[in-house]
């Protein structure tokens, strides 16, 4: 039978190789961001597959956008198998004194209330057909924190907690619960939390080879092609001069 994969954030980097994998798996795709013409290019790069791609156009800090995007769908494309939750963001990397709101709210807002808005829209249906699997997607952030890091690292570490917790409430509803921790991958990632600064983004990389996308993508591929009694918890996924989210190895 085929499957179904909703990825979230999928115009750009993780989720959108993410995307592409899943995609040769023969998953058929629910794909979201804010970017219309990004998400409906990758529906178009995706034609010679036998696969069916549908793209929702909506800001996931917005609850009431998602659910008109969710409840517009029609009844059959709300049978999720794997869903992934992908979008989020860092905004600015400032020490906590300098800290700007409208990013922390940005942060909070997507990262963990986008988070939890598409979760509590799909789960209803995996609870029914007792099977799914969630991904979450967190961050060594999740797992350390750096220097001015502060509300980024709090809001992976509310995914983890997020994560556990819902691995124990849906224990019995037979979904799978699973993380993927990406230390530095070069995405868009930093271009966003530097807003738009190119040169403070590129510099993050400068001197060693980070992740690139389509290694976490790897990652989650990994995760879904478990045999159904095999869940992966948890995967810290660094780059080879990356040891924890404050010590990397430069040339
Ligand atoms: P990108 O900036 O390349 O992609 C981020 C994606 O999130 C885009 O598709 C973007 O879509 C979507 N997104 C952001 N804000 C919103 C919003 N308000 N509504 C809907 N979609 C939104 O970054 P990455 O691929 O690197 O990031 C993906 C995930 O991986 C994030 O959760 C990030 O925290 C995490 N991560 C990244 C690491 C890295 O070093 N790059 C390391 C560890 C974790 P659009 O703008 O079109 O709305
Ligand atoms: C993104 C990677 O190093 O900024 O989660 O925490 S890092």
């Amino acid at each position: 039978m085929r499957k179904r994969a909703l990825i979230t954030g999928a115009t750009s980097g993780i989720g959108r190789a993410t995307a592409h994998k899943l995609a040769v798996l023969g998953y058929d795709l629910i794909i979201t961001g804010r970017r219309s013409e990004r998400l409906h290019g990758l529906k178009d790069e995706l034609i010679n597959l036998d696969i069916e791609v549908t793209p929702l156009v909506f800001d996931i800090r917005d609850r009431d956008a998602t659910i008109k995007a969710w409840t517009e769908l029609p009844i059959q494309k709300k049978v999720i198998d794997v869903l992934v939750n992908n979008a989020g963001l860092a905004a600015g990397a400032d020490p906590i004194n300098q800290g700007n709101w409208a990013d922390w709210e940005q942060m909070i807002d997507t990262n963990i209330k986008g988070l939890l808005a598409m979760s509590q829209l799909v789960i209803p249906g995996m609870i029914e057909r007792k099977s799914g699997h969630i991904i979450n997607v967190s961050s060594i952030a999740g797992k350390d924190v750096y220097a001015n890091g502060n509300v980024y690292c709090a809001t992976k570490h509310a995914v983890e907690a997020i994560s556990k917790g819902m691995r124990i409430d849906l224990l019995q509803h037979h979904i799978k619960v699973s993380t993927i921790s990406p230390g530095m991958v070069e995405t868009e990632f930093s271009i966003v939390r530097y807003h738009g600064d190119k040169a403070k983004a590129d510099n993050v990389y400068k001197g060693l080879t980070p992740l690139y996308a389509e290694d976490v993508a790897d990652a989650i591929e990994f995760m879904v092609t478990r045999p159904a009694h095999v869940n992966v918890n948890d995967m810290l996924l660094m780059p080879a001069r990356q040891a924890t989210g404050v010590y990397n190895y430069r040339d």
